[in-house]
């Protein structure tokens, strides 16, 4: 389909008619106003305006941030002195678990995300995010679930094996009661709403960026964002792997993780620390964003070797996967692959280095405003060196054999934590506070709050370097008063509640502003370049302008008054919905005119649906579980249904010369990308667990059956026949749907769905009459475990087909209007094409191998 806009030229200098200077029709802004408004009273909670939800997504974040931070003070106060009573074994093993679970998964990742929920489109210039319902959903069920965490600490029940949750120590012998269950379910919602994220945040950056933003202007913060964001599209799927596994070895007992059986505990630090490695940076890149953001508005001149910059963001973003073995140096690894991962580890180094000095460079340069801001990112290019030069430190493999586990690891990971991302984020809160209620926070306030934060973060973490390399372990509640620890861990006690004043000052600060006590702001108080500082509302600018330069607010200083007067893009809401431009992912040509969800009860009610679902599960009310599972399920599809309207519209005059339709299907579309995103996430997952097999098979071929013992051939023929049937199915109903014959397309469908149900029933009789048990051995645990994923997919397909048909039925659906069935035909292909792969693993591979 061609575009009628394609025939403008190129968004490259403005168009000619830009800035229109034509008067804007009278009511044009109060429809704006009209369409984006805030629901009122208990309605509030069906707001999804990504400025709203971002504000509650930050707010919950740094709740969260708090109740951790309490839980390491009260820690500190146990360590204060030798063979203290406070706390004892069991709840110290719960807090520390507790609170490096909770700082790592629900403070750090939210965080990063939420900053990025709230403040990418404002930086890009869109009115909100492509898919806002989602990101709704996403923060209430992680509000919710990162709630219930934090509660099972008041049972007892939290959760005692520390953040990576080793096994054999987390497995049902060791760990019987809930309590490590209470830890997967914290990290499945993180896994949720962190994948969600990803996927707005890919979509957002690459499709709804200005006219004229190619990806050379791109904001660099957004590029860090999207580096980001593709670290979690391949990482996570790591962590859900681990943890699916995890729990069914926990429930089932499918031996995964326990050696007598097959399995084997390093499985779970492979997988889990593929994830855990780039999770540092996937906590960092965006907080390096930040910095790479603020401190040329600071320093009131272009960010220094810009380019330099976004490749080190790339470069540390694939590097990073390579490096997870660093954190096994000490499990006894063959000695060159030691020596590989610990010079790529050093290697890592240089891309940070780059940043930093293009960092001093720039500030160097410029005419640097000393703001609050300005001392919390010198706080933090202090503390983040000597964080790295620790890091380097070790990176060494003899070295870290001496201080594994003790505190001078402590004392590593929260100077490059605390250092590399708690200073930035704040620095980022004093920055953009102005955006949120056009008030400042107090600069009197923010120095001291910034002078007790650095000060109680030196005294609490440079002490525990030299009471590492004294000998402490990690991880101890207590210790005897002989070991000449005494001094520095009373000093490092003292400083935790300087650093948690400094905390305190920032929140009396806050407070004030929201009571109303701040300064007003002007409307862009320190001068920055980029667009987030347009003045904005709800709907964010007034009219999109057309980017030229990097920055700019800077290249056009007049482009405030100039949006606000509506004379750039989409001044108004031409379609009477909430709308924004969506734009091509390189040279940034509006492409079609994007009509975005509103308020909707369905994504906070799915949110609590699936909180309540996952807190059954844990605590083993396994058929009431069903019910809010069912619940949550049916929310989402209340909430899909009012969407996928067609192209109810004719194109639309967006201005500078474009007239773009308002509805595009196929793989230009958002829902399109989104799609793909997603099945990019869950390819990896089944990445994962073909990693998982051979691995599994590489420890203990033994356990492998040989051919004898396997089903026969027939059966791999016939599964491969039903996944080929319903991948054909499908094809047949996308062309019947082409052609609008709507019966054709139901039996297409219907049968898809039949030859899929019968596909895994049918692997699953092979599996059966092998006799393979899943807790018989390894290889049963893996290939039944193979044989289950598939059947989770065919129950996700059982639901897809079924909203598919219903809008069939309903009439919601014909040839120029067929974004939701491609979604599902995506997905159904996706499915069989893993089917096939997962079929000839299991039939083929024991029969080649052993
Ligand atoms: C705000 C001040 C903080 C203090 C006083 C503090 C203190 C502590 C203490 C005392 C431990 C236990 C050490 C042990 O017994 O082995 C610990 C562990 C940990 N902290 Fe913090 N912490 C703070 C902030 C943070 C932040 C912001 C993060 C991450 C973003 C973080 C991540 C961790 C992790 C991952 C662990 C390891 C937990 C485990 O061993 O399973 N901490 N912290
Ligand atoms: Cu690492």
């Amino acid at each position: 389909m061609t575009l009628p806009g394609d025939r403008s030229p190129p968004p490259g200098p403005l168009p000619d008619s830009l800035p229109s200077p034509l008067p804007r029709p009278p009511g044009e802004e109060e429809a704006l106003r009209r369409l984006w408004r805030l629901p009122t009273g208990l309605a509030r909670l069906t707001a999804v305006n990504n400025s709203v939800v971002g504000v509650w997504y930050i707010a919950t974040a740094l709740l969260f941030f708090l109740i951790a931070g309490l839980l390491a003070l009260a820690m500190r106060v146990q360590l204060a002195v030798p063979e203290n009573t406070l706390l004892d074994h069991g709840t110290y093993n719960q807090f520390f678990t507790v609170h490096g679970t909770g700082m790592m998964f629900l403070f750090a990742v939210p965080i990063v995300e939420a900053i990025g929920v709230y403040l990418l489109p404002a930086m890009l210039a869109a009115r909100d995010l492509p898919f806002p319902r989602l990101s709704a959903f996403a923060f209430w069920a992680y509000a919710f679930g990162g709630i219930s965490f934090f509660c099972s600490l008041i049972f007892d029940a939290a959760p005692d094996g520390g953040w990576f949750m080793y096994p054999p120590l987390t497995s049902f012998q060791f760990s019987p009661g809930i309590n490590a269950d209470f830890w997967l379910l914290g990290i499945g919602f993180i896994e949720i709403s962190a994948i969600a994220g990803a996927i707005e945040i890919v979509v957002g950056i690459l499709r709804t960026r200005p006219p004229g933003m190619t990806l050379d202007k791109l904001p660099i913060y957004a590029w860090s964002m999207l580096v980001m964001a593709g670290m979690i599209i391949f990482a996570f799927p790591a962590v859900i792997v681990a943890t699916a596994l995890l729990e069914i070895e926990r429930a089932f007992h499918w031996p995964f993780f326990i050696a007598a059986k097959g399995g084997d505990p390093l499985l779970w630090q492979h997988l889990f620390w593929f994830f855990g490695h780039p999770e540092v940076y996937i906590i960092f890149l965006p907080a390096a964003g930040l910095v790479s953001t603020m401190v040329p508005a600071l320093a009131r001149r272009p960010l220094v070797g810009h380019d330099w910059v976004v490749l080190a963001l790339v470069g540390t973003g694939f590097f990073s996967f390579g490096l997870w073995v660093h954190h096994m140096f000490a499990t006894g690894i063959p000695s060159l692959s030691l020596s590989f991962f610990s010079a790529a580890s050093m290697a890592v180094a240089v891309p940070s280095g780059i940043q930093v000095f293009a960092w001093i460079a720039t500030l160097g340069g410029g005419r640097v405003q000393w703001t609050t801001a300005t001392r919390f990112l010198m706080g933090f290019l202090f503390i983040f060196v000597l964080g790295g030069l620790t890091g380097v430190m070790v990176a060494v493999v003899p070295f870290d054999w001496q201080v594994h586990d003790s505190y001078f690891i402590v004392a590593h990971l929260h100077y490059v934590l605390i250092g590399g991302m708690v200073f930035p984020v704040f620095a980022g809160l004093y920055h953009w506070w102005p955006l949120l209620d056009g008030r400042m926070l107090s600069e009197r306030l923010g120095g001291w709050a910034f002078w007790l934060m650095f000060i109680g973060f030196n005294v609490t973490f440079f002490p525990m370097h030299l009471s590492g390399l004294l000998g402490m372990p990690r991880r101890v509640y207590t210790y005897p008063g002989d070991l000449g620890w005494n001094a520095l861990n009373l000093i490092s006690t003292a400083g935790s509640f300087v650093l948690a004043l400094g905390v305190l000052l920032v929140l009396v600060d806050m407070a004030r502003s929201v009571l109303g006590r701040g300064r007003r702001a002007p409307g862009n108080p320190w001068n920055a370049g980029t667009l987030e500082w347009l003045p904005g509302r709800l709907y964010a600018t007034r009219s999109i302008p057309h980017v030229t330069g990097r920055y700019p607010l800077w290249d056009t200083p007049d482009l405030p008054r100039e949006v606000e007067a509506g004379a750039h893009y989409l001044p108004g809401a031409p379609t009477g919905r909430r709308e924004t431009i969506v734009t091509a992912p390189l040279d940034a040509r509006p492409q079609y005119l994007m009509q975005l969800p509103g308020p909707h009860w369905g994504p906070f009610l799915a949110g609590l649906f699936t909180a309540a679902h996952f807190l059954m599960l844990t605590v083993q009310w396994y058929q009431a579980s069903l019910v809010p599972a069912v619940l949550a399920v049916a929310m989402v599809m209340w909430w899909l249904w009012g969407l996928d309207r067609g192209a109810d519209r004719p194109p639309q005059d967006i201005g500078g010369g474009w007239r773009v339709p308002v509805y595009v299907q196929g793989p230009k579309s958002h829902s399109w990308w989104g799609v793909v995103v997603l099945l990019l996430v869950d390819g990896t997952a089944f990445a994962c667990l073909i990693f998982t097999y051979l691995f599994l098979w590489t420890v203990s071929p033994e356990v492998w059956p040989d051919a004898a013992r396997l089903p026969g051939l027939e059966w791999l023929g016939g599964g491969l026949a039903l996944w080929m049937l319903a991948a054909l199915a499908i094809g047949w109903a996308s062309r019947s749907l082409g052609r609008d014959r709507q019966g054709a397309l139901r039996i297409g469908l219907l049968l898809a769905w039949l030859a899929m149900l019968a596909a895994v029933l049918f692997d699953g009789q092979a599996q059966f009459r092998s006799g393979v048990k899943g807790a018989e051995s390894a290889y049963g645990a893996i290939a039944w475990m193979l044989v289950a994923w598939q059947a989770f997919h065919v129950a996700v397909m059982t639901l897809m087909i079924g909203f598919t048909l219903a809008r069939s039925l309903a009439g919601l659906m014909h040839a120029e209007r067929r974004v939701t069935f491609d979604n599902t035909m995506l997905m159904g292909w996706y499915s069989a094409a893993q089917g096939a792969v997962a079929l000839l693993l299991l039939h083929l591979f024991p029969r080649l191998a052993v």
